[in-house]
């Protein structure tokens, strides 16, 4: 057992917790140079920079250690449902400050430290953030863990502890040069590793048949390799609630026995590249968003962190000699898209093959204890693992995933008689390019409930996705739309507003964030209206001088700042921003316009491109070549400008959105999931321009058309124009600007001279564009220019920024927990 032998103390301290650190500036001083001391082993003045922060993190955790002590006996001894939240990713950010948030401690850390001459501000920048994902499913999952936190809402996040996150970007000479992102290499205050409940994690060999006791035939799995799965705990504090709840993630190390045999042998060497190739398994991110490479380590990734999870969860969390008949009443696993399904087959052989449950006592008990939800509606983003590669990972595991098959195709065929192309269209198993299980078919069907992400996604999950499945399973698809906690995307990102807020309308918004309503009728007051746009000026300070120490970027004063923050795709659309401002710079250049005609801009992009996809690392050069030559430009006056700050991440991303004005969500109708960027920058007082896809079409909604920018093709003319035929060329000739803007960059004028550096990115757009950045281009560049009418009006700019952030509360991802609570867990807060 994980807990080791019942201690048999009789002291009266040794049953309980005890207690915290007095909460005052006293009680703190004394924890923290009792940490500095004890921890880092020095003194005060002695200590570097990185002491003091290993020592601040130690001391806040010590607050928070009572309660998350107390949150797991009150959780074991209530025997309530758990959400297990599996994932992949977890785009965390930096710790510290919602650590201090949650137990109420940033006053009394930031006097505490300066009597000890220490300066809060310098400690959190020491702060380097585990960047343990790749873009919106990783920080979905860190908002929703936080959300289930403060709603007191028992759960635990599964997931991988990565030993390098995501890359870290650089440039040079404009293009991207990724490098290892080595967040453990200070130290790593915030985990607490349990190498004594490391569980052992089987992979290869084959399967037999035997039979038992009872002369019952049974198969077992008889592995060839293994690994341990050693626990890091995080805790996840709720937000003044007292709960602190924990995030699992999983290092692999290798077995004793693995390497003993090979030492025994002799062979020190093979021994050592054994424990490499075991530890292999959570060495790396994968740094791919959108485009799953299907490479074995993956695969083992993914069964590596769902087989510990479900191992832990039944054999540490719940109670010796609990009836796993019953497993559904006590957890419920979410799967974070496709990337844990495994876990499925999974716990069908934990129940069969360990437990002696017949087949369908163990369908019925993992039906119930899994809901799915999907991310994407790119087709090739849909992950399919060839059945050779599965099948000799994980034999057994492909032989359930079969039988699951055939069962549910005897329903369907039972359903649906006669219609064998159904049939064939329903299987699991896909037979081209060769055959491969569809992770994304078997998680629909093993599920109780599959979600898209917003509502217009949704939609078209069910039609376009799923179809068949749902019009065999209407019941089974539901919605619940994306949100974002507020505790870090505003409160912390943006304390002046969060100042300006509570001062209006009163505490409480937190966590009731549609009380942000209650600001509406302030956007007509002249008085609210200054000191709402003082707290835009001064974020925009804020930015300058990070951006001016972080990457040497002078922002001007006073420009609109338009902001295009996400991963770099195609269907995303960055080059569509780049075309609006090279046909800007181009008309005034060739002396179209005047420069006094442009409304001074600074368009900000913050992106990162997988390593491996050729189109996004040259859009990014692209972009950085067209920075370098307007930025310098003369004739622009100075009133257009492009920053791009290398390394996009989420430490960023808390700086920048609160100073945007203008929020750039402008992918192809029908192809963003969701977006949560969007959330984030309504919520903090910037303008949408956007598309009518993904979240986009909800906030536009509860904005209110007036006070969103839609431009663009919706789904149903993208699609009509697909069918129809799409011709990017006909574009290009038909539209004079679009032709010269286009010219440019062919003539060879961002690149000194070279007219075929560019050619990817520009012949793609003119030949392919898959994503119809031509036909949008039009509506997108007459749109902007409403934006410039509306932002030389500051009064009534002012007041659509302020109904923005009264009228999108919704997006909290309290909001979001609380409709999987209802419409997926059907389970509730513990109160
Ligand atoms: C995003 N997906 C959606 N995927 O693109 C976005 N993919 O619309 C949505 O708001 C968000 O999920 C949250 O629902 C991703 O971020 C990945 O990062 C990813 C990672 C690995 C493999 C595939």
């Amino acid at each position: 057992r994980r807990l080791g032998p019942a201690s048999t103390a009789t002291h009266p301290l040794a049953t309980a917790p005890v207690g915290s650190p007095s909460h005052n500036v006293d009680g703190f001083v004394r924890e923290f140079l009792h940490e500095l001391n004890t921890n880092q082993g020095v003194t005060l003045s002695a200590s570097s920079l990185n002491d003091q922060y290993l020592a601040l993190a130690s001391t806040v955790k010590n607050y928070l250690m009572a309660r998350w002590l107390e949150t797991g006996l009150k959780t074991r001894a209530a025997k309530v449902k758990t959400v297990g939240y599996l994932s992949a990713e977890y785009l965390l950010g930096r710790q510290l400050d919602n650590a201090l948030l949650a137990s109420d401690l940033a006053d009394i850390a930031e006097k505490g430290l300066e009597l000890c001459g220490i300066d809060l501000a310098d400690l959190r920048v020491q702060e380097v953030e585990p960047g343990l994902g790749n873009g919106g499913l990783g920080r979905l999952a860190a908002c929703f863990i936080d959300s289930l936190a403060t709603m007191d809402v028992p759960s635990i996040g599964y997931g991988i502890r990565y030993e390098y996150g995501i890359f870290r970007q650089t440039f040079v000479d404009g293009r991207q040069v990724e490098q290892p992102d080595t967040w453990l290499a200070l130290g790593a205050p915030w985990e607490f590793p349990h190498p004594e409940s490391a569980v052992q994690v089987h992979f290869g060999g084959h399967t037999e048949r035997y039979a038992d006791d009872g002369g019952q035939e049974r198969t077992r799995w008889v592995p060839s390799w293994n690994v341990l799965a050693v626990p890091y705990n995080y805790m996840v504090p709720g937000y003044l609630n007292g709960r602190v709840n924990t995030l699992r993630l999983w290092s692999a190390q290798a077995t004793k026995a693995f390497d003993l045999q090979i030492f025994n042998s002799g062979d020190y060497a093979q021994a050592v590249r054994a424990q490499t190739f075991a530890e292999n398994i959570s060495k790396v991110l994968y740094p791919e968003d959108s485009t799953p490479q299907g490479k074995e380590l993956r695969l083992q990734q993914q069964y590596f962190f769902v087989a510990a999870s479900l191992r832990d969860f039944i054999d540490h969390e719940l109670e010796p000699g609990f009836d796993l008949h019953r497993l559904p009443e006590r957890i419920t696993f979410q799967l974070n898209d496709t990337h844990p399904v495994i876990a499925v087959p999974e716990l069908m052989r934990i129940l069969i093959d360990e437990h002696g449950f017949d087949w369908d006592e163990a369908w019925e008990v993992t039906r119930q204890c899994f809901d799915y939800t999907c991310h994407t509606l790119l087709p090739e983003a849909l992950e399919v693992w060839p059945t050779e590669l599965l099948g000799r990972l994980l034999p057994r595991h492909l032989e359930i995933i079969f039988q699951i098959n055939d069962q549910f195709l005897s329903l369907v065929r039972q359903t649906y008689p006669g219609d064998e192309m159904l049939a064939r269209r329903m299987s699991m198993i896909s037979e081209h390019p060769e055959r491969g299980v569809r992770m994304a078919f078997l998680a629909t069907v093993a599920a109780s409930r599959v979600n898209g992400v917003a509502e217009l996604h949704s939609q078209l999950l069910r039609d376009k996705v799923l179809p068949d499945f749902s019009s065999l399973w209407p019941e089974k698809f539901t919605n619940v739309t994306n949100g974002v906690t507020p505790r870090r995307f505003v409160r912390l990102s943006n304390p002046l507003l969060s100042e300006l807020i509570t001062d209006t309308i009163g505490a409480g918004w937190l966590t009731d964030l549609e009380r942000l309503k209650e600001l509406e009728p302030y956007a007509d007051d002249p008085q609210f209206r200054e000191r709402f746009a003082a707290v835009k000026a001064a974020n925009k300070h804020r930015l300058t001088d990070l951006l001016r120490a972080r990457d040497g970027i002078d922002l001007p004063d006073g420009h609109l700042l338009d902001v295009m923050v996400k991963r770099l795709h195609e269907y995303k659309r960055q080059s569509l921003k780049l075309l609006h401002i090279v046909s800007l710079y181009e008309q005034v250049i060739s002396g179209k316009i005047s420069a006094a005609d442009l409304t001074p801009r600074t368009v900000v992009f913050g992106a990162k491109a997988a390593p491996g996809y050729r189109m996004a690392k040259d859009t990014i050069h692209l972009i950085n070549k067209v920075a370098a030559k307007v930025n310098a430009a003369p004739e622009l006056e100075e009133r257009l400008k492009i920053a791009f700050p290398a390394n996009y991440n989420v430490t960023l991303a808390e700086t920048l959105i609160p100073a945007a004005d203008l929020s750039e969500q402008i992918s192809l109708a029908g192809m963003e999931a969701s977006g949560t960027g969007n959330m984030k920058f309504a919520l903090n007082g910037a303008l949408t321009i956007g598309t009518d896809d993904g979240a986009n079409v909800e906030i536009r909604r509860l904005v209110g058309d007036k006070h969103f920018f839609l431009f663009g093709m919706d789904e149903p003319a993208v699609s009509a124009l697909g069918a129809k035929g799409y011709n990017p060329g006909s574009c290009y000739e038909a539209n004079p600007q679009l032709k010269a803007t286009l010219d440019l960059i062919l003539s060879g004028h961002f690149s000194d001279g070279d007219r075929h550096l560019f050619d990817s990115v520009v012949y793609n757009l003119l030949n392919q564009d898959r994503f119809m950045a031509l036909a949008d281009f039009q509506a997108y560049v007459d749109t902007q220019a409403k934006v410039e009418e509306r932002y030389a009006d500051q009064e009534a700019w002012t007041r659509s920024t302020i109904l923005n952030v009264a009228r999108t509360g919704y997006f909290s991802s309290d909001r979001s927990m609380r409709d999987y609570l209802q419409r997926i867990w059907h389970t509730s807060p513990m109160l």
